[in-house]
Order: C-alpha cells, then sequence, then structure tokens
C-alpha cells in the first residue's frame, strides 16, 4: 500500500476506537451502492418511495432544520486569523471538546467512509475530501451532490491529499435505545481547521452541517487554501450567457444564502434569442489562467436548493431538473407526491405538513418549511452548459453581488474598476432568510455573501480580493443587483426570475461597450433596459433603475462605520480612502 493509503487507514482507524460503531463500510460510490443505500432507508421508514421515478421523501427533527452559524468555528492557531466575523477557538481546547463529544458516539451504528471529489473528473482545481459519517442520508445526499468513490480514490492513491471530515448525527444506540428517523443531537458543533485541513461535525444530520463536502470544505477550508495559493473559493452561481448573435459570456454572482442563486442558475430565458446555461448554482472556484482570464469550475454535482417559490412559473427548469432521481427533505406531502407554498395557487388539500401532521389549509402555518430542500443531480438539469466539465474551467467576465434588499439598492449598477468591485462585494447588506438559525428578515452586512462561509478573517478575505488585481490580467467586470426592492404595499418592485434575463442582458452588452450609461460616483447605472413585453409601470421602472445620491452618501457613511466597527484598522485602507471620497 502506498503511503497516504496508509494515513488514511490509520485515520479511519483512528476514528473508529473514538466512534466505537458497530461496523464500517467504505464507499465505493456506484450507483448499486446507492440504490441499496436507498432500499435500506426505505426498509427502516426514513425515506418514503413517491411517485416521481426514484424520487425520495425525508423529514428532519424540527429542532434540525437548517445550517447552525452559533455552533460553526474556526479553529485557528491564533484568533485573529479567525477574524472578527467568526466564531473562534483555540484548537487544542476545540479537540478536546470533540474527542468527549465524538467518544463512543457512533456506537450501535454503521461508520460510513465517502471518498469524494469536488470538482470535475480530469480537472487540476479539483480537490479531493473524505467525510466519515454515522448518516446514510448523508450517504444518499453526497452521492448526488458530489463525484463519489472512484474519481477520489483515483487521486488519493496518485498520491493527492484529501481533505478528512469526521461526522456524526450525536445519537449513539447504546443499550436499550431506540433508533429514531432523524437522529441529532442538542449540542451541534462544526468546527474547522484551516491549517490541518480538517472538519468535525457533530450533532446535526441537516444540509451545510452534515453534507461536508459544500460549505466546510468547499467554502470554509477552500477559501483558507485559496488565500495561501492565490485563488479564489467563493459563494457564486456560475452561468453561460449567449447572446442573440451567438455569443456567450461567463458570470459568477454571489448572493447571500436563499436570494436566488439557484434561481438564476436554472434561469430559462422568455427574451428572444438569450440563453442561459448553468455550470454550478452555489459555490465556484476561480482561478486566473496563463492567458490573464479568470477561470472558474463549480466543485460540485447536484444542486441543495430551496424547494419553497419553486414552480413551473417561476423556474421551469428546477422543476424539469427534480422530476427523477431527487431526493426531498421538508417539504409537505400531497399523497405519494411533495408540495410545497409557491408550487401552485390553490393549496392542496389533504396535504401532510413537514412535521408529518395534516396540514390544516386555511391555518397560517407552512406546509413546508422555509428551508425544505431538494436535492438534485446537475445531470438532469435540461439547461446544464456544456462545459460543466471542462478540466480548465469556463471563462468569467462578469461578477454580480447581489442582496435582498426592499430599498437603497438599484436593479443593477456596475463598477468603475477592480477595486470598486471589491467595495460592492465587501459591502454586500441582506435581509436574513430562513437558510440558517436565527430571524428571518433582519439585515445583516453580509461580504460577498460569505459571512458563514469564510474560513479566515474577513478583513483578509477583502485583501485577497484586492490583491487579485495584477498587470496582464483581465479582470472581470464588477456589478451589484437587487431583485428584492419593495413597493409601499410591501411588494416586489421588479418581477424577477426569468425576467432578470433583461439585466444579464444588459450587463452582457455592457462588457461589449454597447449600452449608455449614467455615471455616478458610486457606479454606472443603465440608462435603459430591455423592456419589451415587460409588465412594469414607467414609475416603478425608473424606481428600481436609479439610486438616491443623498441616501447612497449617507450609506457609504454607515458601510465606513461598520467597517471600522467591525475590523479596525485590519482592513485595507483603500477601501475606507474610497468610500469617503463618496461623502
Ligand atoms: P441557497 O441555496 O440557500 O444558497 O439559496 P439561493 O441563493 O440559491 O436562493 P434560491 O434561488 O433558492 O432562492 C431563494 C428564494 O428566493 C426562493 O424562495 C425563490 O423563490 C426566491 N427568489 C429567487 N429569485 C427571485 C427573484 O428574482 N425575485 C423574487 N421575488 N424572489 C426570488
Ligand atoms: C446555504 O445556506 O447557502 C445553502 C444551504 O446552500 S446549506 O447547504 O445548508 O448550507
Ligand atoms: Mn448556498
Amino acid at each position: 500500500m502506498k503511503e497516504l493509503e496508509v494515513s488514511l487507514s490509520k485515520k479511519i482507524d483512528e476514528f473508529k476506537q473514538l466512534c466505537k460503531p458497530e461496523s464500517v463500510v467504505i464507499c465505493d460510490g456506484s450507483k448499486g451502492e446507492y440504490d441499496g443505500f436507498i432500499r435500506e432507508l426505505v426498509g427502516n421508514g426514513i425515506a418514503k418511495p413517491l411517485k416521481r421515478k426514484g424520487c425520495y421523501y425525508f423529514r428532519s427533527d424540527p429542532k434540525d432544520v437548517a445550517r447552525v452559524e452559533s455552533c460553526t468555528f474556526i479553529c485557528s492557531k491564533k484568533e485573529e486569523d479567525a477574524g472578527p466575523t467568526n466564531n473562534w477557538s483555540e484548537p487544542m481546547a476545540m479537540k478536546t471538546r470533540l474527542m468527549a463529544l465524538f467518544e463512543g458516539c457512533m456506537k450501535g451504528r454503521t461508520m460510513y467512509v465517502i471518498p469524494y471529489l469536488m470538482g470535475p473528473e480530469s480537472s487540476p482545481m479539483s480537490k479531493v475530501g473524505i467525510e466519515i459519517t454515522d448518516s446514510l442520508y448523508v450517504c444518499v445526499n453526497m452521492y448526488i451532490m458530489t463525484r463519489m468513490g472512484k474519481a477520489a480514490m483515483d487521486r488519493i492513491d496518485r498520491g493527492e491529499k484529501p481533505v478528512i471530515g469526521l461526522h456524526s448525527v450525536g445519537m449513539p444506540l447504546s443499550e436499550g435505545i431506540k433508533d429514531v428517523a432523524w437522529p441529532c443531537n442538542d449540542e451541534k458543533v462544526i468546527a474547522h481547521f484551516p491549517e490541518t485541513r480538517e472538519i468535525f461535525s457533530f450533532g446535526s444530520g441537516y444540509g451545510g452541517n452534515a453534507l461536508l463536502g459544500k460549505k466546510c470544505f468547499a467554502l470554509r477550508i477552500a477559501s483558507s487554501m485559496a488565500k495561501d495559493e492565490g485563488w479564489l473559493a467563493e459563494h457564486m452561481l456560475i452561468i453561460g450567457v449567449t447572446n442573440p448573435e451567438g455569443k456567450k459570456k461567463y458570470f459568477a454572482a454571489a448572493f447571500p444564502s436563499a436570494c436566488g442563486k439557484t434561481n438564476l442558475a436554472l434561469l430559462k430565458s422568455q427574451m428572444p434569442g438569450w440563453k442561459v446555461e448553468c455550470v454550478g448554482d452555489d459555490i465556484a472556484w476561480m482561478k486566473f489562467g496563463d492567458d490573464g482570464r479568470l477561470y472558474a469550475i463549480n466543485p460540485e454535482n447536484g444542486f441543495f436548493g430551496v424547494a419553497p417559490g419553486t414552480s413551473y412559473d417561476t423556474n421551469p427548469y428546477a422543476m424539469e431538473t427534480i422530476k427523477e432521481d431527487a431526493l426531498f427533505t421538508n417539504v409537505a406531502l400531497n399523497g405519494d407526491d411533495v408540495w410545497w407554498e409557491g408550487m401552485s395557487k390553490d393549496v392542496p388539500d389533504n396535504l401532510i405538513n413537514w412535521k408529518g401532521e395534516r396540514h390544516d389549509k386555511f391555518s397560517k402555518e407552512k406546509a413546508s418549511h422555509p428551508n425544505a430542500r431538494f436535492t438534485a443531480k446537475a445531470s438532469n438539469c435540461p439547461n446544464i452548459d456544456p462545459n460543466m466539465e471542462a478540466a480548465e474551467g469556463v471563462p468569467i467576465e462578469g461578477i454580480i453581488f447581489g442582496g435582498r434588499r426592499a430599498s437603497l439598492a438599484p436593479l443593477v449598477m456596475e463598477a468603475k474598476d477592480w477595486t470598486m468591485g471589491t467595495i460592492y462585494g465587501a459591502s454586500l447588506c441582506s435581509e436574513k432568510t430562513a437558510a440558517a438559525e436565527g430571524k428571518a428578515g433582519e439585515m445583516r452586512q453580509d461580504p460577498f455573501a460569505m459571512i458563514p462561509f469564510c474560513g479566515y478573517n474577513m478583513a483578509d478575505y477583502v485583501a485577497h480580493w484586492l490583491s487579485m488585481e495584477k498587470t496582464g490580467r483581465k479582470m472581470p467586470k464588477v456589478f451589484t443587483v437587487n431583485w428584492f426592492r419593495k413597493n409601499k404595499a410591501d411588494e416586489f418592485i421588479w418581477p424577477g426570475f426569468s425576467e432578470n434575463m433583461r439585466v444579464l442582458s444588459w450587463m452582457f452588452d455592457s462588457i461589449d461597450g454597447k449600452v449608455e450609461k449614467l455615471e455616478t460616483p458610486f457606479g454606472s447605472l443603465p440608462v435603459a433596459i430591455n423592456t419589451k413585453g415587460l409588465n412594469i409601470d414607467e414609475k416603478s421602472l425608473k424606481e428600481v433603475l436609479t439610486i438616491d445620491q443623498k441616501d447612497y452618501k449617507s450609506e457609504s457613511k454607515r458601510l465606513i462605520d461598520y467597517f471600522t466597527m467591525t475590523y479596525g484598522d485590519s482592513l485595507p485602507d483603500e477601501v475606507l480612502t474610497r468610500l469617503s471620497k463618496n461623502n
């Protein structure tokens, strides 16, 4: 056996001694294995087969429904390396806590070892991981979300070092304890060790807490790797946009959780001649190539998408993607099919809600949890980009930052240069959503949509972004967008969804220097966008397309205060200097 394999089996042995599972299964990532896991989940009553071919229904514990940011830690040696926006723990202290939690935590359960690859099989930008888990739900989700098994093992055999993550739902089946459909623990810890590239996750089986390839590896650990190695790991979708002349440009866009990435990535254009194709819906790894262009890969292989709000009206491609071979968690049951708020105008009779109770359609309660999700294969998506698997990635010409803001922020604005673009990212502000614990609706600063996902000091992250600009590089144009402006009646002014194509086409043409722009100190605004066939009145359109410069000046002041209060003097001077020029 090669050296790394020896160290890997030593590690597995070490975790086995610690967690004391009844048995160990090394996953091969095959379809046969997946089918077997599903049969087991159905047999145990954990998964329910649905009418949709190859689709299954899961219901979590009501106490385990979203990411737990308050229990998520960056355990760097120095506290300042985690920065003011992360929970920090001294590594040894956290290891001691973890050892106590993990001691015997898999008793009576199987320990699954999942080798997985993040990124296309042939890409030098892809990376390997190993997740060791006691959750079969995690195994079947990882099968869809990553390239599991051989692709990863081959790289490990060739000497690539995997990022290792240990995960447990934290409910040992000690003598006399009966299992439940969704085991979890009130105590939850999601700990990252950026220096040793390790992940430990305890107590939750849901989403980003448990599918360690996603936020834990591809964002928190990878952002730390990217800083050391000079690339970018971002909470961004990647799309290819083609214009009526057949010219294509790729864009990457960062929106905070539940603010529209999957919907933009799967957009079905209604604008004649225009087309959007999807490379990824949540995460982008990007690196400048020798030709000076920025190239992106999607490390994932599937979508873990928000179900509520998804319908044939808002997002037909998403609906097509989940017709077969998809997993659904915490949506409502409509007989042997699924339902969620927004799927249809009328609420069907006789729904079973996400908690397994009869749903009273006249009550205010929602039948599905607002963070109910589908897990679906990228290959089932009708608009998947032909270059999704490209080893070199796709060349990014535009970067978009967008928040959920009822006021102030316009539909679209373009940065004059890379520094201003970086400030757009650093200034991102959005309403909180159900994707994480806490109160939805509250505004929070979410620089680069990475506040929950940055593996190091956010001030250094901003500096890292600024440092990307180098002579000889073709910097992408940077834009800021906001689909979520509201009127006095609390309604969205902009119709959003497929109509966002109009904004994409403006950005596309702007990169080609083909649009007229209104210059302001805060960025360039469209003089007009294509509104042919759009049902919006002049006044509303003007409201979303323009900015109030007075309000923007106060916003710059507010941002300076926020940056100074949060980061002290650790933020690059350029940011404050630029912002102060504008007030
Ligand atoms: P995460 O998976 O948590 O990262 O979320 P996401 O950024 O991929 O967001 P997603 O596309 O799943 O959308 C989240 C919610 O916003 C859903 O309920 C959508 O229906 C809604 N949404 C998405 N795009 C738009 C839009 O253009 N306008 C409006 N009004 N709502 C939108
Ligand atoms: C997000 O919250 O940004 C998600 C869902 O994409 S989770 O995978 O749970 O992090
Ligand atoms: Mn996300």
